[in-house]
């Protein structure tokens, strides 16, 4: 059985590429592998939001994990914050990475990009990443294409402390989905969709009506052309709709297209999709966001699990490294 890691930030709305490139896999994988989900709330902090944003973010974000499918008795579901070994390793991981490697992340210069004040936090995240995915002896991390460069770092992070303290970690691989690894915002489709900059048109959230999910796809920017082709390239907005079409029905963006005669119709399709995808989705939702005890619980649990892994990584590390043991 794999040991399996992955996390979500709780920076805003779970949205449709969190749910292709991520939580829907979560979802899979916990029914044949030993899988440990994470609510990373420490990483929402490397940019400005208030502490009853964050909060209740970090329920909803839980509720979420839920009622997609993630049963906390198949897996290990807990928030980050709750164990505190994820600092503790993050800080003899950043005894290990250097400057210049965290300021060539493109995730820092995006983020970075444009505001006043940036926190240091936004520059050393990717390593407290490493430590979240290491702590659990992780054999696979299954993210979307934007973290590629971040589990790099943590592949090499560890591949440098084993090689100067003795093996230590186990180097993960990463699981990159063919299909929905990169949604784009739907106003914006050479940018990816993100919770913390697409606009809400540009965004599909996990708790859109199906209401807003049609108007939202309806309004979709696509090209002055009319025809149905998957070109990423040159045709950014409608390869975005074939994919986010594929991506909820398990087909090929390209082999879709030419069953389909304009944009309009694609629309149409990909927003009957996503409706039907995240109607399960929604209706539990709306029981568990009504009973906050069942989240808070199912949390707790975990972090005790989680705990219990993480605990005997991080002694291991400390004594590799030379730290005296109590
Ligand atoms: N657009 C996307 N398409 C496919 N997968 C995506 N993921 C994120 N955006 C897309 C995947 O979702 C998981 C959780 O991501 P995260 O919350 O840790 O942060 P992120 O990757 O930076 O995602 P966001 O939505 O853009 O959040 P903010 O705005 O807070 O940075 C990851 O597996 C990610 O690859």
């Amino acid at each position: 059985m794999a040991r399996v890691f992955s996390g979500i930030q709780p920076s805003g709305t779970l949205h449709l590429g969190n749910y292709l490139g991520a939580l829907q896999r979560f979802v899979q994988r916990q029914e044949v592998d030993d899988a440990y989900y994470c609510i990373v709330d420490l990483h929402a902090l490397t940019l400005e939001i208030s502490p009853e944003v964050l909060r209740q973010a970090t329920i909803d974000t839980a509720a979420l994990f839920l009622a997609a499918g993630i049963d906390p008795d198949r897996c290990v579901l807990f928030v980050q914050g709750h164990v505190p070994e994820h600092t503790q390793l993050a800080w003899l991981l950043e005894c290990t990475a250097s400057y210049g490697e965290l300021q060539r992340m493109t995730q820092f210069k995006d983020k970075a990009q444009g505001r006043d004040q940036v926190r240091s936090s936004l520059l050393t995240y990717p390593v407290l990443m490493a430590a979240d995915v290491l702590l659990y002896d992780t054999n696979i991390v299954p993210v979307g294409d934007d973290q590629r460069q971040h589990l790099e770092l943590t592949r090499n992070l560890a591949e440098r402390f084993n090689h100067r303290y003795g093996k230590t970690f186990v180097v993960p691989e990463m699981d990159i989905p063919e299909i929905g690894a990169r949604i784009m915002d739907l106003q914006v489709p050479t940018k990816k969709m993100s919770k913390s900059t697409s606009s809400p048109q540009g965004l599909i959230a996990l708790s859109d009506t199906p209401a807003e999910i049609e108007r939202k796809f309806r309004r979709a920017v696509t090209d002055s052309e009319t025809e149905v082709r998957y070109d990423p390239e040159h045709k950014p907005g409608v390869s975005n709709l074939l994919e986010i079409l594929a991506a909820a029905n398990g087909a090929d963006p390209a082999g879709l297209a030419p069953g389909i005669a304009s944009y309009g119709e694609l629309k149409q399709a990909a927003a009957d999709a996503v409706i039907e995808l995240f109607a399960p989705v929604r209706e539990r939702y709306a029981e568990l966001a009504a009973d906050p005890g069942t989240v808070a619980a199912a949390l707790r649990k975990g972090a005790e699990k989680a705990e219990a892994i993480a605990a005997p990584t991080l002694e291991r590390a400390q004594r590799a490294i030379g730290l005296l043991s109590t």
